[in-house]
Order: C-alpha cells, then sequence, then structure tokens
C-alpha cells in the first residue's frame, strides 16, 4: 500500500525526490503493488510522437491488485455501498470478498462469448453495481473498457462504439434517475442498427419495462451469467497494455477516445487518492460522479477499490426525492469523505440552507470539488455548512487525459485557499506559457497551463489516432503537454485554473466541445450555419449560447425552430448538450477569411460590448450591431 505524505515538509521532500529523481520516486510507489513481474525501466518518454511507458515490461493485472492483493486483511471489509435512485429500495453493500466473486463470474461469462484480451466492451449501464463489476470484469480479462455515460444519446453510442470496434455491448432495459424512467435499451436498439462490430448485448434487468430482445443478438444478464463459474484466474497483462478508452470532447470535431494503460493509471489512481484525500482505515468515502465520467473511473472505482476504500455509488440525483438527499446518504452511511462537483453546491445553495442545516453531517472529515473552478460563494457555503469549517476543502484539478488529480491541496496538509487548486503532486511538473510558448517564470503570473514532465496516469493516445493525440496536446507547444487550461501563479506558487483557453465549454463540469453542438445544430435542415459559445451561468458554471442563421422561415417555422434545434441537439448528443439560449440572426461576425470571431460572439453573450477590441477586419461589422440588438441578454456598451 502506498503510504501517505502526512506533512507539508514530507510533501517538499517527497516533491523534490520526485523531480529530482522521477524514477527512483516512482518505483518506490510501484513496489507496493502486486506485480507478475517487476518492469525493467521504470520511464521512457518524448513529448514530440508522443511516447511514453511507464514500468516497461512490467507484468501484472490491476484487479489482482484491488482483490488479491486486498482480500488477506480485507475480505469481509465493505468494498461498495450501492445507494439506489428510490431511497425506499433497499441498499446493497459488497465487501472485497463478494465483489470479487461477482467480478470473477462476469469475467467468465465474457470469456464464454469469446471476449479476449485486448478486445473492446462497450458499457452503457446505469449507476448499478453491475457497472464497476463488469468494468473490474473486464480488465481481470484483458479486454478493453469504453463505458459510455448512459445519458448520451443513440447517435453519440453509435459513434463511441463504431470509433472502437467494440465486440460486445452491456447495458440495461432502463434506468432511473430521480422522477424520470428512461427506456435505456431502445437508445441502444436505435444505436445498433448501425454497429456491426457488436454482437451481443447483455441485457440487465433495473426497470420493469417491457423491451424487444432481437433474436441471436440480446441476451438477458441472467442468462449470461448462467452455469459460469465463480473462480478467475485474472489475465497476465503488460504495463503498457490499453486499461481503457473513455471519450471526451475536444475544439474541434467528434469527441475522442482517450486511451489509458495499466501499470501507469493504477500507480498513480491510489496514490492520489490516498494522498489527496488523506483516506484512513475505517473511512467512508463518497463520490458522486457517474462512473461514466473519468472521476467516477478514477476516484469511485479504481482510486478507492485499490486502496481497500469503502466507496459509495449513487444511482440518484442530488435533488430527489428532495435536496437533502445527498446530506441523508452522509448521515445514513457516516460518510467521512464527500467529493462532489460545484455545479451540485451551487445548485444545493439555489434550494436553501435548510436541507442541509436540518442534518447530522458530524461524520464528515474532508470535501472535494472536481470539475470546474469553483466560485468564492460555493467554496464558503460548502465549508462553512456543509464541513462546518472543520472539513479542509481539496479542490482538485485534473482532466480526463491526466487519469488522476494533478494539482490540489492534500487534506489537512496544504494550506487552503479558496478558489485555488493550490499545489502540484509530487511527480507533476506544471509550467506557465505565454502563447508563442515561452516559459513564464516566477510568480504572481498568468499563461496556459503545460506539463514540462510526465506522470504515470498521462494520456498515452486517442485510439484509433495516435496523430490527434500529438496534435491535441503535444504539438502545440513544443515539448509540453497542453492541458487547454489557463491559470495563475500567484505570490506562494499556489495555482488557480482560470478555464478553458479553446473551444471546449464546461457545462455543469462535463465537457462539451462548440465544434459538435454546431455540427448538430447544422443537421436541421432550415440552418444555414450556427456559433457556439459559452456565456457565465450561475448554476451550471457555462452555458451553451448559440448564434444560429437560417434559411428564409415562415412564421410558422419560426415559432418551431428553437424547440427544434434543442430537440435535435439532444437527439444527437444528449440533453446535457442543449443550448441554454438560442439567437437567429441574420449573419455571423467573420473575418475576410472567413473565419467566425467567436471572441466577438463571446463577449455578447456574456452581456459586455464595452470591449470588443478590434472589430475592422471584419467582413461586414454591421453584423455587430444586429446580434447586440437582439441578443438574449442586456449588452452592456
Ligand atoms: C476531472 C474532470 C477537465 C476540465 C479541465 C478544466 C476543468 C476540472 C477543475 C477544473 C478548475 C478544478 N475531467 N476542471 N477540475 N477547473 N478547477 N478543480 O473534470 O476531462 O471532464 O474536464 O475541467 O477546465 O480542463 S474532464
Amino acid at each position: 500500500m502506498i503510504k501517505k505524505i502526512s506533512s507539508m515538509a514530507e510533501y517538499h521532500q517527497q516533491y523534490q525526490e520526485s523531480v529530482q529523481d522521477p524514477e527512483g520516486f516512482w518505483a518506490k510507489q510501484a513496489e507496493t503493488f502486486m506485480w507478475q513481474k517487476k518492469w525493467d525501466k521504470v520511464l521512457d518518454w518524448n513529448f514530440k510522437e508522443p511516447n511514453v511507458k511507464w514500468f516497461v515490461n512490467g507484468k501484472l493485472n490491476i484487479t489482482e491488485n484491488i482483490f488479491e492483493r486486498n482480500l488477506p486483511t480485507r475480505r469481509d471489509q465493505v468494498a461498495l455501498i450501492w445507494e439506489p435512485n428510490d431511497p425506499k429500495e433497499k441498499e446493497i453493500k459488497l465487501t472485497y470478498g463478494q465483489l470479487f466473486e461477482k467480478v470473477c463470474v462476469v469475467a467468465n461469462a465474457l470469456k464464454k462469448q469469446g471476449v479476449g484480451k485486448g478486445d473492446r466492451v462497450a458499457i452503457y449501464l446505469p449507476m448499478v453495481p453491475e457497472l464497476p463489476i463488469a468494468m473490474l470484469a473486464c480488465a481481470r480479462i484483458g479486454a478493453v473498457h469504453s463505458i459510455v455515460f448512459a445519458g448520451f444519446s443513440a447517435t453519440s453510442l453509435m459513434d463511441r462504439i463504431n470509433d472502437s470496434q467494440c465486440k460486445i455491448i452491456l447495458t440495461a432495459n432502463g434506468l432511473f434517475r430521480g422522477n424520470k424512467n428512461v427506456a435505456l435499451k431502445s437508445i441502444v436498439d436505435e444505436a445498433l442498427v448501425n454497429c456491426p462490430s457488436i454482437e451481443h448485448a447483455i441485457v440487465l434487468r433495473r426497470t420493469g419495462d417491457p423491451i424487444n430482445m432481437v433474436e441471436g443478438r440480446d441476451i438477458w444478464w441472467e442468462d449470461f451469467l448462467k452455469g459460469v463459474s465463480n473462480e478467475n484466474t485474472a489475465e497476465v497483462m503488460d504495463s503498457e497494455d490499453t486499461l481503457f478508452i473513455l471519450y471526451t470532447s475536444g475544439s474541434t470535431g467528434k469527441p475522442k477516445g482517450v486511451l489509458h494503460t495499466i501499470g501507469g493509471f493504477m500507480v498513480y489512481a491510489e496514490y492520489s487518492f490516498m494522498n489527496v484525500f488523506q483516506y484512513n482505515e475505517g473511512d467512508v468515502y463518497f463520490c458522486t460522479a457517474d462512473i461514466g465520467w473519468i472521476t467516477g473511473h478514477s476516484y469511485l472505482a479504481y482510486g478507492p477499490l485499490l486502496a481497500g476504500a469503502t466507496s459509495i455509488m449513487f444511482e440518484g440525483v442530488p435533488s430527489y426525492p428532495d435536496a437533502g438527499r445527498f446530506w441523508d446518504i452522509v448521515d445514513k452511511y457516516k460518510v467521512t469523505h464527500f467529493y462532489t462537483a460545484p455545479t451540485a453546491i451551487r445548485a444545493l445553495i439555489a434550494m436553501g440552507d435548510d436541507w442541509v442545516t436540518s442534518k447530522d453531517l458530524s461524520s464528515l472529515k474532508v470535501l472535494g470539488s472536481v470539475g470546474e473552478p469553483i466560485n468564492e460563494e460555493a467554496w464558503k457555503w460548502y465549508n462553512d455548512l456543509v464541513g462546518k469549517g472543520r472539513c479542509p476543502i481539496v479542490d482538485t484539478w485534473w482532466q480526463t487525459e491526466t487519469g488522476g488529480i494533478l494539482i490540489s491541496p492534500l487534506a489537512g496538509i496544504t494550506p487552503l485557499k479558496p478558489s485555488y487548486a493550490t499545489l502540484p503532486l509530487p511527480g507533476v511538473q506544471p509550467v506557465l506559457v505565454d502563447p508563442e510558448g515561452n516559459v513564464i517564470e516566477g510568480n504572481n503570473v498568468q499563461g496556459n497551463l503545460c506539463m514540462k514532465f510526465p506522470w504515470p496516469g498521462i494520456i498515452r493516445s486517442t485510439y484509433g489516432d495516435h496523430d490527434r493525440c500529438r496534435v491535441n496536446y503535444f504539438a502545440t507547444y513544443e515539448n509540453l503537454y497542453f492541458t487547454g487550461d489557463g491559470a495563475k501563479r500567484d505570490e506562494d506558487g499556489f495555482y488557480r485554473i482560470l478555464g478553458r483557453v479553446d473551444d471546449v465549454i464546461n457545462v455543469s463540469g462535463h465537457r462539451i466541445g462548440t465544434a459538435e453542438v454546431e455540427d448538430a445544430i447544422n443537421q436541421h435542415p432550415k440552418v444555414v450555419e450556427s456559433a457556439v459559445v459559452g456565456y457565465p451561468h450561475p448554476i451550471k458554471g457555462a452555458g451553451i449560447y448559440a448564434y444560429v442563421t437560417t434559411e428564409h422561415l415562415t412564421d410558422d417555422q419560426l415559432a418551431t425552430i428553437e424547440k427544434e434545434i434543442v430537440d435535435l441537439v439532444s437527439k444527437l448528443i444528449g440533453p446535457i448538450a442543449k443550448p441554454d439560449k438560442i439567437q437567429l440572426t441574420p449573419g455571423l461576425p467573420k473575418t475576410r477569411s472567413g473565419k467566425i470571431m467567436r471572441r466577438i460572439l463571446r463577449k455578447i453573450g456574456e452581456g459586455d460590448a464595452s470591449s470588443l477590441g478590434d472589430t475592422s477586419t471584419l467582413l461586414d461589422p454591421s453584423v455587430v450591431e444586429d446580434i447586440i440588438k437582439g441578443a438574449k441578454v442586456d449588452v452592456k456598451r
């Protein structure tokens, strides 16, 4: 097991060591894991291709590190607590021993269906225990999981399945989320019409909904498990074999499949989990993220389970049956560590303080925040009302591509500053650069956030298109990994993340590419073109503002087009990408070379036209006036 840092002095000492001798430092961490064969070399890397390899030629299985390594001391300790959407339904608690057995059964069932090492498995499941079980079963047999958040549309699911040519999909007939009941299987049916690589759909019965089962293709979960042994020997994997693919939005094109490999991800997930959260024996950890996002992968499932922790997974939403739900869960299980997103905090602030002040939250020791910058008001409410001023808040900055937390306080150790992610973890070497890529030295500075040295959890590739990985992350600035975020470093060397500097909008902590939303809007037969920007939103952090030009519309068409656009985006991407504001406009501001000037649209969306900057390069400056007049917000000049 990883030994936790326990003081600021020890942090500084580990940090120094990790920079002066990264290989020695990470070898020491990796030695605490179970390897079938030790690595020949700790690290091989260049950021040119890029080519990053950790624990070269090491052989292992990540699930042996969750199970075989933990079972001797934790067989009867609860690994996973499942809290259902409906508080009246019974919770499920699985010990390490019970979870292991379930993982082995599904691993064997997958094998029986012909799934083996390297095959890709799509997982499109609600937040039920079968989701982490399926995920770990894939890892057990060396298959690559590609989990798709169950809020994505049929088209998004289809694109993801086809991009990585998944062989099988694990899904459910339906799901419960708050008072909604989603017919998941019908979404899958729609997607699979165009997914020739899928041989079988395994269907879990979660809701009462009757569904259509396709003969020869679809198999009920219980039939899938029938006659399968509960004993399974882990597949021996290479440290650099793929563990999973997770799709995420970028500034251009369709979502890309971020690829993580086993050894490095494993070491970094446990190391960062233990150090950031300072988890202790007997603690109960609750991460509210869905496993369909990276936070759920690294800090609901892999990190805590590697560390032998007790991890809660919650099927529902914070507002169901009422706005006290999170706090009821905290009280019910005596949660010590609570990790959520600022958007959830802001939504709960809006519901009033009574929902939290009336609950017993005395078990809490550490609070976490992730996904977007936490504004000072939300930080203060979280600190005062939830943490009663006695729980450190770890504002954890990281990305799908980083695999784990890179910049964050260590709970109870690092001094806190509201809205600051504070300091890099040992092994993490951030730099700020100007637009030309010059490194900005010293403190009290601001720039684009990059990393100049690899850490074990770093992205290895984008599935099926390695050059896209190079272009997206390693080509903007030579020999640096570029995060896409801007940041400031204050007088103490603490980092404050300022947000995306590219065309990615962070909506409620979820990444939405403007290009993706535009492509969806442009599919409407009456739409000529569109430009999408983010604007400040009190709950979501950022909202989606779409400027749209159309062909001539009749009054009837005009009356329905906005709804049609919203429905189209929801159908093509998913409800999370729906525009909050749509402005029909006769034109878009373009340069003479035809590039849309989003900077201007962003300013107008923010309600500030006082500093539009130079508009003289515009092809037709008068469109700006038209847009300001029709803006869906009061625009100050
Ligand atoms: C974990 C996750 C990544 C983007 C990232 C940032 C933003 C995440 C914070 C944050 C400010 C934070 N992965 N972001 N955490 N911004 N403070 N603590 O969210 O791939 O979905 O998103 O999220 O812009 O680049 S993600």
